[in-house]
């Protein structure tokens, strides 16, 4: 039976996994390991169905966080030119653009540690603009106060994305500016703000086997599992410190899907970034694996994302159509 918008409590969901136990499922043969994620997403979820989500990077640039991944960051030469928040009916037009694409999401992200209150404003002004036209709405603006939090929900938010990127253990390898504990505090205002939680991370960093378990085990193990799970494939930009890493097997990257899928077995797992460096036949192993969801359009924030043809035709080639919210 699809579970619905309550997320109700299943012996399948559960909120007490151990690491061993991540590490045993990351370590069945392939095959079993398919098989078992497909029973749990066929069991949540018309297998055949994807959420299309479109991007827009309403701030961009000039950050001042040292995420190691991100060539928003301004203590990196990343060559890319900062631009403050743009008007809303710039806004406005590129949303409507993504809806005439086939998008049912719109999700807006800005270049901050955090936002100040009269950026608030504007944003709530944005996702007002974007409710009108019929879309569904997701902002990442970094860490919020309470008060922020409350004026996102009084504006109509639909889903606050906020990852945790990595284990707790590697965070600090990434990360310096700001804690996990600093990650977990914003999505918990989220949560009881009564926002969709849209989280996940970034594989490919150069993490340990464990380090991905860890990942999923913090996700999984919150009081109530993200609505939204996005697995994203670092995209290596030039000029971060990121840059060289040895590249993720994309059988690994699979494997993360499947068990994204079987330790949530009711939320969406979104194919995230790094899908234009990705064939065609990984990306259908994903869905096999269980992700439901894409961002779709020729950009992600800053980086280059598949050509909307490309994956309009992928889409056909597989009999996958797009659609559905967060659940089934
Ligand atoms: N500044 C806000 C924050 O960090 O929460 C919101 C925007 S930030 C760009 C949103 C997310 O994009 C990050 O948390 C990270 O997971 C992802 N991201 C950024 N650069 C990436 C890259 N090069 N490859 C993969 N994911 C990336
Ligand atoms: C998420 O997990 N991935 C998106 C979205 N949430 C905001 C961002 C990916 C960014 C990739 C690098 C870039 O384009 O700047
Ligand atoms: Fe800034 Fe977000 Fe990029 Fe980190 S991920 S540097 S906080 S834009």
């Amino acid at each position: 039976m699809p579970a619905n918008s309550t997320q109700p409590l299943s012996p399948l969901t559960r909120h007490n996994w151990e690491t061993q136990e991540i590490l045993a499922l990351f370590a069945l043969p392939f095959s079993d390991l398919m098989f078992q994620a497909q029973g749990v997403h066929r069991s949540n979820f018309n297998p055949n169905e994807i959420q299309v989500s479109s991007l827009l990077s309403i701030k961009t640039g000039a950050c001042s966080e040292d995420c190691g991944y991100c060539p928003q960051s301004a203590r990196y030469d990343s060559d890319l030119k900062p631009e403050a928040l743009m008007p809303i009916a710039e806004v406005l037009v590129a949303a409507q653009q993504a809806k005439e694409q086939g998008a049912s999401r719109f999700c807006m992200g800005a270049a901050w540690r955090q936002p100040k209150d009269k950026d608030i404003e504007r944003v709530v002004d944005m996702i007002k603009g974007v409710k009108a036209l019929g879309m569904e709405t997701c902002v990442t603006l970094g860490m919020l106060t309470e008060q922020q939090t409350q004026a996102l929900k009084v504006g109509g938010l639909d889903y606050y994305n906020h990852n945790l990127d990595t284990s707790e253990d590697y965070y600090s390898e990434v990360i310096t500016t700001r804690t996990y504990q600093d990650r977990l505090d914003t999505l918990g205002r989220v949560r009881d703000a009564g926002i969709n939680v849209c989280c996940g991370g970034i594989v490919g960093m150069g993490e340990s086997d464990t380090d991905r378990a860890n990942l999923l085990k913090e996700l999984a193990n919150l009081p109530k599992h993200p609505e939204s799970v996005p697995i994203n494939m670092l995209v290596q930009v030039e000029g971060t410190p990121l840059m060289g890493t040895e590249a993720l097997d994309p059988l690994v990257f699979v494997r993360t899907i499947a068990v994204a899928r079987i330790l949530m077995p009711a939320s969406r797992v979104r194919l995230s970034a790094g899908r234009k460096s990705m064939s065609d036949e990984m990306q259908a192993l994903c869905f096999l694996a269980g992700a439901n969801s894409i961002f779709y359009g020729d950009k992600l924030l800053t980086t280059a994302n598949p050509m909307t043809d490309h994956d309009l035709g992928l889409f056909q080639r597989l009999g996958v159509h797009s659609g559905g919210s967060s659940y089934a």
